[in-house]
């Protein structure tokens, strides 16, 4: 069962605008309502403290676990930063820029599974988050966001630095709150942990006037046992009879291929470890988005490699052929199924996803199964044993050859040639000599994102940062500020490209005042080669303004931040550069000079179909996008 407020929430609010204007106050009204019943009922129970509001804030946080905020200070947070001057527990990363703190935030919970906290003042500071906000709404990741605000008195009337935060962060957040009362306080923060953890995780903003951070403001001592009473509760229990039906279609399939997204990641590690018995239970094929990567071993003889616009020929191509497939935790995205009309034709389709907006959103599916996908795939595992499932092996053999004759493609190889250092290389050696070492790898946006995508291989969920759905160049490093604060023994490496790498370049600063050891990798191609590379395939080969000039000296600005940097021009210093720059203690910048004009391969062509995938440059002119193809991104 599914009450009807959290239907609402199912449905992802925020992506139903006509239904949102009024949201803040409907149900804030109603949070208050239950806030303060509850008030009064614990009143009689325990003991109410009453302390300045910003310090109730930091007690409810300490309560629901957090030991680190990202932030940046300013005149409406005051209160709050003077609260964490006094707390002992909590730690503040000072970031230099508001982006930063959420993406740093993003990091910390996509590498821990926790929630991201972010803290940042009113006005500049709360815009300034709005694009990892929606970056974290686009991949499902749980933040938490306060931002200050102007004193309530003040709301309204073009005060300094006011912001219609709550307005403006409505359409790029799971949900947001405008704290109108002391007494809501407590309340509101623990609704927006919970929130933002339960179901489809995704950011919440508390926006918090100043005048509330000052007053007092009760605070029950919940040691965890006394939660708030949520009123949000998604399903996260599969329907069984929906179970009992896939492994009957299970028995048919002759064709079958397991597809799995960024909610295997979200959901745990349990359904990682769910699905890699799935898969060697049946020896399926089985492929992963962007998002998902790490959910099975790359190395697992299963695993074709990733799938859509950048996937591989054979996940292509199974995709394209499937007779049945399974789709855990992927939400149908336009870079994974290319032309919609033509996107795995012969298949019956299942989706088991969290969020029910999710199914037939985008791909009608036969089967759609609603519920936390770990529990799903445990419920199938057990059913799969009740009805005595066993593999078709005839049939199997001859999928697996037919795999297997895609596989011999080899998609992925390049040529090597001279004394450049290819981009692909770059990322197969970086990978290939930091193997056997756990490592968290982040990624800004372009090629080399792809390319690390391609040819890193992980083997175990967490691992794997990258901006997904919204693309955000300036991603990758401030991400990997979070993930290092999270894992401060571990490997971080940021994957990035020279373009992407100046969008947050101010957050070398931070990684200097904190002393992170992570790892700069720069793919400086000296082009925003993914637009570049679009602008030769579609465009005419007109390369409007997709230089990247002026750049700095990636080794002397590392030197000014105190970090080493390293470089490597030709192919025989490729191996030492990261060599060295593994075995440094303290961060490095490692600017490889890579192939300027290289093209990733493979691609779907935008408008195109996964059979009709482009596998290098010799394919370009038989298969010209089409004109419906131009207008897609
Ligand atoms: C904030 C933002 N602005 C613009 C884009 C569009 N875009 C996608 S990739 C790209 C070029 C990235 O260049 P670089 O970081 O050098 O990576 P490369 O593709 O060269 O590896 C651009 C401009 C984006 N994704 N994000
Ligand atoms: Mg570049």
């Amino acid at each position: 069962m599914i009450h009807s407020l959290g239907k609402k929430f199912a449905c992802r609010i925020t992506r139903l605008p006509f239904a949102t204007s009024s949201r803040n106050r409907r149900l804030g009204g109603r949070v208050n309502h239950k806030s303060e019943s509850r008030l009064e009922m614990s009143k009689k129970q325990t003991a109410t403290k009453m302390m300045p509001g910003a310090e109730v804030i930091l007690k409810v946080m300490e309560a629901e676990g957090v030991e680190v905020i990202f932030g940046y200070p300013g005149g409406a947070v005051l209160p709050i930063y003077d609260a964490l001057f006094k707390n002992n527990s909590i730690r503040h990363i000072l970031v230099r820029h508001e982006q930063a703190a959420v993406h740093a935030a993003e990091g910390y919970a996509r590498s821990t599974g926790r929630v991201g906290v972010v803290l940042v003042t009113s006005g500049p500071g709360a815009t300034n988050a709005v694009t990892g906000l929606t970056d974290a709404l686009m991949d499902s990741v749980p933040i938490i966001c306060l931002t200050g605000q102007v004193p309530s008195h003040l709301i309204g009337t073009d005060a300094f630095q006011e912001a219609d935060t709550s307005g403006i962060t409505r359409p790029c957040t799971k949900y947001n709150y405008l704290v109108k009362k002391s007494v809501q306080l407590q309340a509101n923060i623990e609704e927006a942990f919970h929130v933002a953890r339960s179901g489809r995780p995704g950011p919440v903003v508390l926006d918090l006037p100043k005048d509330i951070q000052l007053l007092d403001a009760p605070f029950i001592e919940t040691n965890g046992k006394e939660k708030a009473e949520h009123r949000y509760q998604p399903i996260t229990k599969p329907d069984p009879a929906a179970i009992k039906e896939v492994v009957k279609m299970m028995k048919q399939a002759k064709k079958p291929v397991i597809y799995g997204g960024g909610g295997l990641i979200n959901s745990g590690p349990h359904a990682s470890e769910a699905l890699r018995k799935l898969v060697s239970k049946t020896g399926w094929p089985t492929t992963l988005t962007l998002m998902g990567l790490g959910a099975v071993d790359a190395d697992d003889r299963h695993f074709l490699g990733m799938l859509g616009m950048h996937g591989t020929y054979q996940a292509n191509l199974a995709m394209h052929n499937c007779d049945l497939m399974l789709n855990f935790g992927a939400r149908f995205d336009d870079r994974v199924t290319g032309r919609l009309s033509d996107f795995a034709p012969f298949s019956k389709k299942v989706h088991a996803d969290i969020d029910p907006s999710s199914i037939n959103k985008v791909v009608n599916v036969d089967l759609g199964i609603i519920g936390d996908v770990g529990e799903i795939l445990n419920s199938l595992l057990e059913e799969m044993d009740a009805q005595s499932f066993r593999r078709d092996e005839k049939a199997m053999s001859r999928w697996w050859e037919q795999i297997e004759s895609w596989r011999a493609r080899d998609c992925l190889a390049f040529e090597e040639t001279g004394t450049i250092i290819k981009p692909q290389k770059s990322i197969q050696r970086l990978y290939e000599i930091t193997k056997g070492t756990d490592i968290y790898v982040t990624t800004e946006v372009g090629q080399h994102q792809m390319w690390a995508a391609q040819y890193f291989g992980f083997h175990q969920p967490n691992r794997w940062m990258t901006s997904g759905g919204l693309g955000t160049m300036g991603y990758g490093l401030p991400a990997a500020v979070g993930v290092q604060i999270a894992h401060p023994e571990a490997t971080v490496i940021d994957i990035s490209g020279e373009a992407s790498f100046l969008m947050n370049m101010q957050e070398l600063s931070t990684i200097s005042q904190y002393n992170l050891p992570l790892k700069i990798f720069i793919l400086n191609n000296e082009w925003m080669g993914m637009v570049r590379q679009w602008q030769e395939l579609n465009h005419g080969k007109r390369y409007s303004e997709s230089y990247s000039a002026s750049l700095p000296d990636f080794v002397k600005l590392a030197e000014t931040f105190g970090m080493l940097g390293l470089r490597a021009s030709s192919a025989d210093e490729l191996d030492n550069v990261i060599a060295e720059m593994l075995a440094t203690d303290g961060p490095v910048i490692a600017d490889i000079r890579v192939e300027k004009e290289e093209n990733c391969f493979p691609m779907i062509p935008s408008g195109a179909a996964h059979h009709e995938m482009l596998l290098g440059p010799e394919d370009k002119a038989s298969k010209a996008v089409s004109e419906e193809g131009k207008v897609l991104v």
